[in-house]
C-alpha cells in the first residue's frame, strides 16, 4: 500500500560547506577554524582535510543540474562565514557573496528552493583566536554575518536556518575535543552554547527584517533518550543526558530558560547571561530543523568523577558503519514527544542517513540497498507522525553527495550520490533513484 505525503511536502537533500566545497583559501576566503583543525595533525582519522573536499566550490552547477534531475524540491547548503566576511565582520568578500548568491539562482532557475543555514561549524580562525564561541563578540560578530547575508540573498531566498546542531559546535568542540577547536572544558562548552543561542536569537529579527515573508528557524540534533534499566541511577543518568542534548536548546528557544539540571551540575559565571538573554533567544520561530540519526540509551557513569557524563550503550542492532544503531522508531517518538512537549509551529526533518561502505559495480553502478532500507524506514515513521498531527512539513537526506565527514574524513560515505574523490565523478546510488521516485509520486509506493 502506498504511503502518501501531504500535497507541498518538502523534498530535499543537505550539505555544508565546509564537507563539500574545497576551495580552502581561494578567491578572498580567510582560514576558518576547521582548515586549521584538519590542518593540525592527529585530529582526523585519515589525515584528510576539506581543502579540496569534493570540489563543489568548481562544480556547483553540475551539481545542481544533478538535483534537478533527482527531482529535489529544495537544497539545504550552508554558508561559509570565512568566504563572505574574511576578518569575521567588517569587510565583505564580493566574490565569495558572489559565489552564493550564482548559485541561488541557479537552484530557482530549476525550482529548486534554497535552504539557508549560516552556520554548519566553520567560521573564521581569527574569531577562533578571540576566543570563539567561548566570547560574547563572535555572537555579535554573528548578527552582522547574518545582517550580509539577508540583505544580498533575502530576496531570494525564503528559508534561512540560522544554526546547524549547535549542540554539536559547543559540547564536541569545546568539551569532548573531536571537532574545531579541540578543547576539553565543560564551562567553555556551556559557554559556547549561550553565545550560540544568543547570536541565534540576535540573527532572527534581522533576518525577518532583511529577507520579509521568509521563513526562519534553527536546526537542532535531537534523540529520544533511554535508560539502559529501570534502576534509579540509569533512569537518573538519561534525564542528565536529556537535559543536556535535547532541552538545553529546545528549552530556551521555547521561552523556558536553561533545564534546572543545568544549574544542579554547574554554577553559571555570573557575568554569561546577561539581563534580557533569555528573551532575545526566545525570539519566536516558522520552523524548528530536526536531525536524527540514533536513539541514545544511556546508562549511569559509575566513575565518580564523571557522574556528569552518562555512558552511551550501543544494543545489538543493526548499526550503520558510524556505529550507529538503525532505529527508525526513533524519530516518530522524537517528532511526538515534540508535539506534546513544545509548541513550535513547524518541523523540517533537515537531517536523516546512514553511512554505509559502497563500492562501484563492474558496470559503473552504485548499489546501496540498505541505505535505502534506513531512508524507507524513517520516512514510515515521519509519516505515522504526519498523520499523528505532527506538523511535520519536509524532509531532506543527509546527504546529496559522499563528503567530508569531519573527524572521520573520508571514511565513510553519506550521499545518495557516490562521489570518486580521485575524479570527482558523481554516481547517484540506487538510493538516490529511489528517492527520485517517491518524490515524483510524494509517496513510498510498494
Ligand atoms: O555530516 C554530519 C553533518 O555535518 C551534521 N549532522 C550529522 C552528519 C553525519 O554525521
Amino acid at each position: 500500500m502506498a504511503i502518501e505525503f501531504p500535497k507541498d511536502f518538502l523534498w530535499g537533500a543537505a550539505t555544508s560547506s565546509y564537507q563539500i566545497e574545497g576551495a580552502w583559501n581561494e578567491d578572498g576566503k580567510s582560514e576558518s577554524n576547521w582548515d586549521r583543525f584538519s590542518h593540525t595533525s592527529g585530529h582526523i582519522i585519515d589525515k584528510s582535510t576539506g581543502d579540496v573536499a569534493v570540489d563543489h566550490y568548481h562544480r556547483w552547477r553540475e551539481d545542481v543540474a544533478l538535483m534537478a534531475e533527482l527531482g529535489l524540491k529544495a537544497y539545504r547548503f550552508s554558508i561559509a562565514w570565512p568566504r563572505v566576511l574574511p576578518s569575521g565582520w567588517g569587510k565583505v568578500n564580493p566574490a565569495g557573496l558572489g559565489f552564493y548568491s550564482r548559485l541561488v539562482d541557479e537552484l530557482l532557475s530549476h525550482g529548486i528552493q534554497p535552504l539557508v543555514t549560516l552556520y554548519h561549524w566553520d567560521h573564521p580562525q581569527v574569531l577562533e583566536d578571540r576566543g570563539g564561541w567561548t566570547v560574547r563578540t563572535t555572537a555579535e560578530a554573528f548578527a552582522e554575518y547574518a545582517e550580509v547575508l539577508a540583505r544580498q540573498l533575502g530576496d531570494r531566498v525564503t528559508m534561512w536556518a540560522t544554526f546547524n546542531e549547535p549542540w554539536v559546535s559547543a559540547f564536541l568542540g569545546y568539551m569532548q575535543g573531536v571537532h574545531a577547536p579541540g578543547h576539553h572544558d565543560l564551562g567553555e562548552a556551556v559557554a559556547a552554547t549561550h553565545h550560540l543561542l544568543l547570536a541565534h536569537g540576535w540573527a532572527v529579527p534581522i533576518i525577518r527584517r532583511d529577507s520579509p515573508g521568509s521563513q526562519v528557524g534553527i536546526v537542532l540534533n535531537m534523540a529520544p533518550i533511554v535508560p539502559a534499566s529501570s534502576s534509579q541511577a540509569d533512569e537518573q543518568a538519561a534525564r542528565l543526558s536529556d537535559a543536556s542534548l535535547n532541552r538545553m536548546f529546545a528549552d530556551p528557544l521555547s521561552g523556558r530558560g536553561y533545564p534546572d539540571e543545568l544549574h544542579e551540575r554547574y554554577t553559571l559565571p555570573a557575568s554569561l547571561v546577561q539581563p534580557g538573554d533569555m528573551q532575545v533567544i526566545k525570539a519566536p520561530l516558522d520552523f524548528v530543523g530536526i536531525n536524527y540519526y540514533f536513539r541514545n540509551i544511556v546508562r549511569n557513569n559509575e566513575i565518580a568523577e564523571e557522574r556528569n557524563k552518562p555512558r552511551e550503550v550501543f544494543p545489538n542492532q543493526e548499526h550503520t558503519e558510524m556505529g550507529w544503531e538503525v532505529y527508525p522508531e526513533g524519530l516518530y517518538e522524537l517528532l511526538t514527544r515534540l508535539k506534546h512537549d513544545y509548541d513550535f509551529p513547524a518541523y523540517y526533518i533537515t537531517e536523516n542517513g546512514a553511512a554505509f561502505p559502497d563500492h562501484v559495480a563492474a558496470d559503473g553502478s552504485v548499489d546501496d540497498p540498505r541505505r535505502l532500507a534506513y531512508v524507507k524506514a524513517h520516512l514510515e515513521q515521519a509519516a505515522r507522525a504526519i498523520a499523528e498531527g505532527v506538523p511535520l512539513r519536509g524532509y531532506f537526506v543527509w546527504s546529496l553527495m559522499d563528503n567530508f565527514e569531519w573527524a572521520q574524513g573520508y571514511t565513510k560515505r553519506f550521499g545518495i550520490v557516490y562521489v570518486d574523490c580521485a575524479t570527482q565523478r558523481r554516481i547517484p546510488k540506487s538510493s538516490a533513484r529511489w528517492f527520485q521516485r517517491v518524490i515524483a509520486d510524494n509517496a513510498i509506493v510498494g
